[in-house]
């Protein structure tokens, strides 16, 4: 199992060669070559080429550039040695990747130059690109962010993940539902990825461990698994800020060991001669559509062990090449495991160390714990991955053993050293004796790691509080936090030119490389002239984006309206029902007090849903049908239109972010980890209206109590309201706002067709209000009325959209990369190596 199926041939004695020169970046170089690809390598004639043609040529001739990098770095980091991290996640939302490559190696202009002198338009081809969409939110966009600032901060690495044929589905919207469709990204192929036949290994599953006891030799476990496939990796080059360091993203894509059981094709089960491969490729075929509730499918466990499995033999492969042997591992690589998804690696690399590589028990425990750190990034029980033994056992048997043994060293350090009883035992224990036996995959990602953390200060301290409360007080130094941030390469500079522009020509480029130098656009807020392009800038982009609507839609909306702007996936806790509910509330009182100076508000919604996540779908068809009635409504007058747009994703939020007036954020407090959306408007100038929750805390910080919107009970209230069994009933009965707008859903007023569709939404919140819609629903109104007069004071409004944006910095997921660098990984610039 450990050894690579193809080991890396001795290299050919490459010496004498000489290396190609460093291609040029000047616009007649970019022309030129760009043509060149057009006809040699995708053999397309100039003169009749299309679009696409040229958005291929163009990338294959921008990828030219980036190798030259990436071989550069990887010459540095071999002559200078020092300390990989090893990012394994199970999903990267990385979008599109052109923009941001030309943009960090600053070739835009000089490439939408050499296009032009063709007649091409730059802006016009790169929309052809299909969004990478291996995620399904948060978490994935945190680790394209992640891979995009490690490579800009310098810090030396690997993204490991699994490349899905079929990414993250497409919503299309059909009589106000949603509907899924498959995403097909790979179909044209996909020009940024090489395929390396050389690093594929064997992933086993299931079968038998037996003892063998070998002369001279220690007794030890052997596996033998029933099942094996290939995984086979695909790098990706991760472009940093100026391109000084370009880095790999691997991804694993699984092939059955045998294409076709010949046997079987010959004795004519022709179907059945296919069997194993399709069983093997099925492992990497699609990506679960899930962010908040654990799977329990055999497939998604298969998912897991098999990218960990193959990125812990890539990297002891790796490390065996350039070291003697695996005890110094932990000085020379960091694995940071993204949520519990790559868990299961913790028994995987104890076994590759104890029954491969030959290690005693104590070590390789040692090593593993030294080696991994592991990020949680939700406290929602129903999302923390738990899996049932018998399952457990039956695809990884060794792994099993394994989990036992590690769990039995645990329970004795605490029962021994700190006199821990069963029940306190039974509460770090990494089997659930109470639900069936289940692994908990979260207590074993923390055991096995030096240090876990939190993505907000709050999520930090609700862990320690919460999830994690038994094993917080074992091992009291082991959770730290590590707030989120966003990359401002892609969230600011791409996504909003005008703006970038505008604040270079205010401070200089400064902040370009350092994006915490935007604080000094912040005395800037009081100056008019300054404000006024800054709002003009807004307008602009308010104005794409009402294009954009236009088109998809066919709606139109008014840019001077306040765009009030809610992006996200689409959950209970993250609260878009309460935003319908005001949107809802706010149309009635338009209709019965027209007289009264109404500030116009367009509220736009984008957002998938789980598909087996019956009430999100339901919240989803809510918007549109609100919408529907409300957009047609002459009585309102243009004064709030409600808009949900269709397949949110990496690209259309480079479109949404920098459009934003106000940005929801809304969560029930205590639910949302960080939010990393807020920033990204924030940054843009959007100003928040937000709870206590996740990193709006630290944005409050930073920005200043006047300058964003909090309201609504805060996590410990949430918390106590929940213990008393709180309901919604004796709040709607006092407030006539909130009550009239659930009846008029209840009545059927938005779907005639179906008057019962919305009922079950509604009479959760009667019954129970367990997201606190109703106890939070004055509070968010009132805050929403401040906003409307705030709105008309368009000088106060815009000083405090320009403090927002200055003040962000901090933000940065280049500051979150280089605390977990300096705190977690001890890699990466000024560490020793
Ligand atoms: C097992 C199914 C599953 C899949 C994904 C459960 C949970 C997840 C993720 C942990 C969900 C997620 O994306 N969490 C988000 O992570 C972001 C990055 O840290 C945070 O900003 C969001 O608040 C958090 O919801």
């Amino acid at each position: 199992m450990s050894a690579p199926v193809q080991t890396n041939e001795a290299a050919l004695n490459g010496n004498g060669v000489q290396k190609p020169e460093p291609r040029l970046n000047d616009p007649d170089t970019l022309a030129r070559q760009i043509v060149e690809k057009l006809t040699y390598s995708i053999g397309k004639n100039p003169a009749s080429a299309r679009k696409y043609d040229w958005l291929r040529a163009t990338t294959l001739a921008v990828r030219d550039r980036i190798i030259d990098h990436w071989f550069e770095s990887a010459d540095r980091f071999a002559e200078e040695g020092g300390k990989r991290v090893c990012y394994l996640s199970m999903e990267f939302l990385i979008g599109r990747m052109l923009r941001d490559a030309i943009n960090n190696l600053g070739l835009t202009e000089p490439v939408r130059e050499a296009l032009a002198r063709y007649g091409v338009e730059l802006d016009m081809i790169e929309l052809l690109e299909p969004d990478a969409a291996l995620g399904n939110g948060g978490l994935g966009r945190l680790a394209a962010c992640f891979m995009e600032s490690m490579a800009s901060t310098g810090v030396p690495g690997y993204g490991y993940g699994i490349r899905y044929v079929h990414g993250f589905f497409r919503q299309e919207i059909a009589d106000g539902a949603q509907v899924e469709l498959p995403e097909n990204w790979l179909v044209h192929g996909n020009p940024w990825e090489f395929e390396r036949r050389n690093a594929s290994y064997e992933i086993g599953f299931g079968g038998k461990v037996s003892m063998i006891q070998e002369a001279g030799r220690p007794a030890r476990q052997v596996w033998r698994p029933a099942e094996r496939v290939l995984a086979v990796a695909y790098d990706t080059p991760m472009v940093g800020w100026r391109g000084r360091q370009v880095n790999t993203l691997r991804l694993w894509s699984a092939q059955a060991l045998d294409p076709i059981l010949l046997d079987a094709f010959n004795s004519g089960d022709h179907i059945g001669a296919l069997v194993e491969s399709n069983k093997a490729e099925a492992i990497t075929r699609v990506l679960y559509p899930a962010d908040s509730h654990q799977a329990g499918q055999e497939l998604r466990l298969r998912q897991e062990y098999f990218f960990s499995s193959a990125s812990l033999q890539d990297i002891i492969r790796r490390h065996l090449e350039e070291n003697d042997n695996l005890s110094n591992l932990a000085d020379k690589v960091a694995i940071q495991l993204n949520d519990t998804h790559p868990a299961v690696s913790v028994a995987e690399l104890m076994r590759l160390l104890v029954d491969v590589h030959g290690f005693g028990w104590d070590e390789a425990w040692t090593i593993t714990r030294a080696t991994f750190s592991y990020t949680n990034h939700t406290l929602l029980p129903e999302a923390l991955e738990h899996w049932p033994i018998h399952l457990f056992e039956r695809l990884l048997p060794r792994q099993m053993q394994i989990i036992y043994a590690i769990n039995a060293g645990i329970i004795r350090e605490a029962a021994q050293e700190h006199g821990y009883d069963d029940g306190q035992v039974a509460a770090i224990s990494l089997i659930d004796e109470g639900n069936g036996r289940r692994v908990r995959m979260g207590q074993l990602a923390f055991v096995g790691s030096h240090a876990v953390n939190g993505v907000s200060a709050l999520h930090t301290d609700l862990m320690k509080q919460t999830v994690f409360r038994d094993l917080h007080e074992l091992y009291p130094d082991r959770i730290q936090n590590k707030t989120n941030g966003v990359t401002p390469r892609r969230w600011l500079m791409e996504a909003n030119p005008g703006l970038t522009g505008l604040i270079t020509e205010a401070i200089g480029p400064g902040f370009l490389d350092d994006i915490e130098k935007i604080i000094e656009i912040d005395d800037l807020a009081d100056d008019a002239a300054f404000r006024e392009r800054f709002a003009a800038i807004k307008r602009q982009n308010k104005e794409r984006l009402a294009n954009v609507i236009g088109e998809r839609m066919a709606t139109s909306v008014d840019p001077s309206a306040i765009f009030d702007i809610q992006v996200k996936r689409i959950h209970e806790y993250k609260r878009q029902f309460l935003n319908i509910i005001e949107a809802i509330a706010l149309y009635d009182q338009i209709r019965s007090h027209p007289e009264r100076n109404w500030t116009p508000r367009v509220k736009i919604f984008a957002g998938k849903a789980a598909p087996s996540y019956v009430q999100a779908k339901e919240i989803i068809h809510l918007a549109n049908d609100v919408g529907r009635v409300i957009n047609a409504d002459p009585a309102v007058r243009d004064l709030l239109k409600v808009v949900f747009i269709p397949n949110y994703n990496v690209s259309l939020a480079e479109i949404i972010m920098p459009a934003a007036d106000l940005s929801e954020q809304i969560s029930t407090a205590g639910l949302e980890a960080s939010g990393t959306g807020n920033m990204k408007f924030a940054l843009n100038g959007a100003l928040t209206i937000g709870t206590l929750d996740g990193a709006n805390v630290e944005m409050l910080e930073h920005v200043g109590e006047d300058n964003i919107f909090i309201f609504g009970l805060t996590a410990s209230e949430v918390a106590q309201r929940r213990r008393e069994a709180h309901s919604g009933r004796s709040i709607i009965d006092n407030e006539p706002m909130l009550r009239e707008a659930l009846d008029a859903i209840s009545s059927g007023l938005f779907c005639p067709d179906s008057p019962s569709r919305f009922h079950s939404l509604v009479s959760n919140l009667y019954n129970n209000d367990w997201w606190m819609i109703c106890a939070d629903f004055k509070a968010y109104w009132d805050t929403q009325r401040t906003l409307d007069d705030l709105y008309t004071r368009q000088d106060e409004w815009q000083a405090k959209a320009v403090h927002n944006t200055a003040r962000m910095g901090w933000f940065s997921s280049d500051r979150s990369i280089r605390e977990y660098a300096r705190d977690i990984w001890k890699a990466g610039p000024g560490q020793a190596g």
